[in-house]
């Protein structure tokens, strides 16, 4: 057997992981393992990325384009073919309705492709369309509204080797390689590295999570109580003087200093113990840690908080305590990392002054939601599909999206979802959103397709100034018809008559381009052209793309909005709401009491739903449980293993309950993207349960970006065959 080794990177999720192929002679991958020469991962890779294997070879992968029948079921089709009459059913709904009836879908299973990412939006451009949805924008948006309200700081971002603290609420990168930028890369091995040089960990999560295991503070606090927390947080560093007066003084200023101490001045400890289920004493270790014995550190937080209520109050409140801390670099520090694929800002000790862009564009047809980023809020998909009039979607390309399992109100979006005239899934696997598409197209798997890292607004997302290159390795499986997903978007536009401009340059539309000639336009650093990035097959570290913080301008007089107007608003209300709560009496949800609150997680060997059809991870994982503290289970007479009717002011669903201690009494904890569709009868001990279908958009959602009530879920526990919800 002749067997060659190349290398790559895995484009799963945000770590980025190196890796070691062994291929045979027959293009199939025998072995798979972390590239020790990668400079960032050291030979680090997961249980999902070491399935590439399966993945790219198994028995579950659509090897061709499929297309809807009379009688319900898929024939193959070419791509040429399907991208004929998807242009056609595109062109006439245009005529007919205009560019904004075209809706993109974008999610997860693409949002790591450097070529997907960006045709998308090239496509929808070249048409005119604004119906531009992405998985951002039901994840953590509150990110960028806090932006939005706040401002930025334009030094660059801290890296771990220049904190002394860090307090992560709600996030639990040591599995999810989530935190942006920071703990994403090889996580566990850079928190045991800094831990062992004196990083202090402070974690607020209702479970202790694996990164709670290296927390010096590890608060579990009830769901949903973050805003409170951060504000009696801001509050008790405010009254004892912890602040960085100097930083506050020159960045927020004193008028805005004074309101905001006013307004946290009802945020006082034992109100907010009292409602998270905190202990007496808990708030004020944590403030003394972040705020009184560190010196630089900062606040990070997760999808726990930006699902609960109030997700947007909450990022405001984080950064704020970073703002009020002066948690950012200053002048002659150093900016560890950078963005290797645009070119690089001067980064100044400055404040961005908040842009309230989102403010300023036409609120959307749907509850005047606004515009986040330039995209629309996912969380308004399924009404912008089913309200009638100006703008309402009638055909949707979800590429790398399950917007079928993976969207709250689930319901919801399938009807809404079989509503559309056209649905198309851009998919390797039959998902639930494929089941119901009328064309399913499956694309080039990431080691058959070239790639670059994941890049965006020039934002940092590695711990150091590392670029690679990952290349076309595999063939696509013998027998398959399969194209890259930039290839559909183009495809799509040059049958529409439409030139697509790609990161700034006008595209070619009669012959297609390479795939390397796209990833040559998005290489923009005038250190690693592509030509140079392609030279390392581990990647390199830019050490000299790294750069120092500049003075501020004398011109630059923006400060750090902490309390505007809306803000002050939202706060007042929300202690209102914790000054008459009684949580010992249950919780309370649109007339209804509930005993429970449910809380969202991941799942270790899973993205969401990718790695949901292959054999080797549902053979470890044939379900989601529904975590609860064994404590709970036992005053319920509810062993381990048991299933239970999980019963929320919307619907209610079967699940199998499973005893962990690591979470806080009170809570279930458990993973999104499980189940079939609304009204299949699925066993859950073999195919989970859908949290989404618990979830209303209806109410509940979050007014700047529609975010439902994802996380804090009030719902009663019941054992099966009990019907009455506990009131
Ligand atoms: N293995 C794996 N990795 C993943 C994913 C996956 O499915 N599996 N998904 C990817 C995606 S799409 C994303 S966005 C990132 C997310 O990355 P993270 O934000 O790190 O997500 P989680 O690991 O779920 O951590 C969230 C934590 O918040 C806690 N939590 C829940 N509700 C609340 C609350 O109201 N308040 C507080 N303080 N905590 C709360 C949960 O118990 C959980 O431990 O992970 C990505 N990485
Ligand atoms: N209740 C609740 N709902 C949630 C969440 C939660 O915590 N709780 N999390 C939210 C979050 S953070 C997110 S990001 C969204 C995620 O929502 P989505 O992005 O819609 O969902 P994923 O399951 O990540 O979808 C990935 C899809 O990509 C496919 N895929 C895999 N590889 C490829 C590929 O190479 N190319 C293409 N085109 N497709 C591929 C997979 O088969 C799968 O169908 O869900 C959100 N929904
Ligand atoms: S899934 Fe993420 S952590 Fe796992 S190997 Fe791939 S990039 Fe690395
Ligand atoms: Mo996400």
């Amino acid at each position: 057997m002749t067997l060659h080794q190349e290398k790559a990177f895995c484009r799963i999720c945000l770590g980025h992981c190196g890796i070691s192929l062994t291929i045979d002679e027959n293009d199939k991958i025998v072995d798979i393992r972390g590239d020790k020469d990668n400079p960032l991962t050291k030979g680090y890779a997961c249980f999902k990325g070491l399935q590439a294997e399966e993945f790219h070879h198994g028995e579950a992968r659509l090897r061709h384009p499929l297309k809807r029948n009379a009688q319900g079921g898929f024939d193959r089709i070419s791509p040429e073919q399907a991208l004929d009459e998807i242009a056609a059913r595109l062109k006439a709904l245009i005529d007919a309705h205009g560019p904004d009836a075209i809706g993109v879908y974008f999610g997860n299973g693409s949002i790591l492709n450097a070529t997907a990412v960006t045709m998308q939006g090239s496509f929808l451009e070249a048409i005119g369309s604004s119906s531009r949805f992405t998985s951002y924008t039901i994840d953590q948006s509150a990110k960028t509204l806090s932006f939005e309200r706040l401002g930025g700081w334009a030094g660059g971002n801290l890296q771990l080797e220049q904190c002394d603290v860090i307090m992560l609420v709600g996030s639990n990168p040591l599995v999810s390689h989530g935190l942006l930028g920071f703990l994403a890369s090889a996580p566990t091995n850079l928190m045991k590295e800094y831990k062992a040089r004196g990083l202090k960990v402070i974690t607020i999560d209702p479970r202790r999570s694996e990164t709670a295991h290296f927390a010096d503070i590890a608060l579990q606090p009830l769901p949903g109580n973050d805003s409170l927390i951060l504000g009696g947080l801001i509050r008790l560093i405010l009254a004892e003087g912890w602040e960085d007066r100097e930083f506050c003084q020159r960045y927020v200023g004193t008028t805005a200093l004074a309101k905001l101490r006013e307004t946290v001045a009802a945020f006082t400890e034992t109100l907010v113990e009292r409602c998270a289920g905190l202990a007496a004493g808990d708030l004020r270790k944590v403030a003394q840690l972040f705020a009184r014995d560190s010196k630089q550190g900062a606040v990070y937080t997760g999808t726990g908080p930006s699902m609960a209520p109030h997700s947007n109050m909450m990022q405001h409140l984080a950064d704020s305590l970073n703002v009020i801390c002066g948690r950012f670099t200053r002048p002659g520090d150093r900016v560890l990392s950078v963005d290797m694929m645009t070119p690089p800002p001067v980064f100044r000790a400055e404040v961005i002054a908040p842009p309230r862009t989102s403010w300023k564009t036409p609120p959307s047809r749907i509850r005047g939601v606004g515009t986040i980023g330039g995209e629309k809020a996912t969380g308004t998909l399924a009404d912008e599909i089913l309200t009638p009039g100006n703008g309402q979607v009638k055909a949707l390309i979800s590429c790398g999206g399950n917007l079928a399992s993976l969207m709250p109100d689930q319901q919801k979006m399938v009807r809404a979802f079989k509503a559309l005239d056209l649905r198309v899934s851009i998919d390797p696997f039959m998902s639930n959103t494929a089941r119901l598409a009328d064309y399913i197209i499956p694309p080039l798997m990431q080691y058959e397709r070239a790639d670059l890292p994941v890049s965006a607004y020039g934002f940092a997302f590695f711990p150091a100034p590392w670029v690679g290159y990952s290349p076309a390795i595999l063939k696509p499986p013998k027998d398959s018809d399969l194209i890259d997903e930039w290839y559909f978007f183009w495809g799509l536009a040059k049958r529409l008559g439409k030139t697509l401009r790609f990161n700034g340059s006008e595209l070619d539309m009669t012959t297609p381009p390479t795939t390397d000639q796209l990833l040559s336009l998005r290489a923009q650093h005038p250190l690693a052209p592509l030509d140079e990035i392609r030279k390392h097959p581990s990647g390199r570290i830019y050490d000299e793309a790294r750069c120092v913080v500049q003075p501020p301008r004398a011109e630059a007089t923006a400060t750090f909005d902490v309390i505007p107007d809306d803000v002050a608003q939202e706060l007042g209300d929300i202690v209102a709401k914790a000054q008459q709560l009684a949580p010992e009496q249950g919780h309370l949800s649109n007339g209804q009491r509930f005993t429970h609150l449910l809380s969202t997680r991941r799942m270790r060997d899973f993205y969401n739903s990718i790695g949901m059809y292959l054999s080797s991870t549902r053979k470890r994982n044939p379900y989601n449980p529904a975590y609860m503290n064994p404590a709970d289970l036992a005053d319920m007479g509810l062993a381990d293993g048991d299933q239970v009717e999980i019963v929320s002011d919307h619907a209610r669903i079967t699940a199998i309950v499973a005893a962990d201690n690591a979470v806080r009494s009170g809570v279930v904890s458990m993973a999104v993207a499980w189940g079939g569709l609304p009204g299949e009868k699925l066993d859950p001990a073999t195919s989970g349960a859908s949290i989404n279908m618990l979830i209303s958009t209806d109410r509940d959602t979050e007014l700047l970006n529609a975010m439902p009530r994802m996380s804090a879920i009030p719902v009663n526990i019941l054992p099966i065959g009990e019907t009455a919800a506990a009131d």
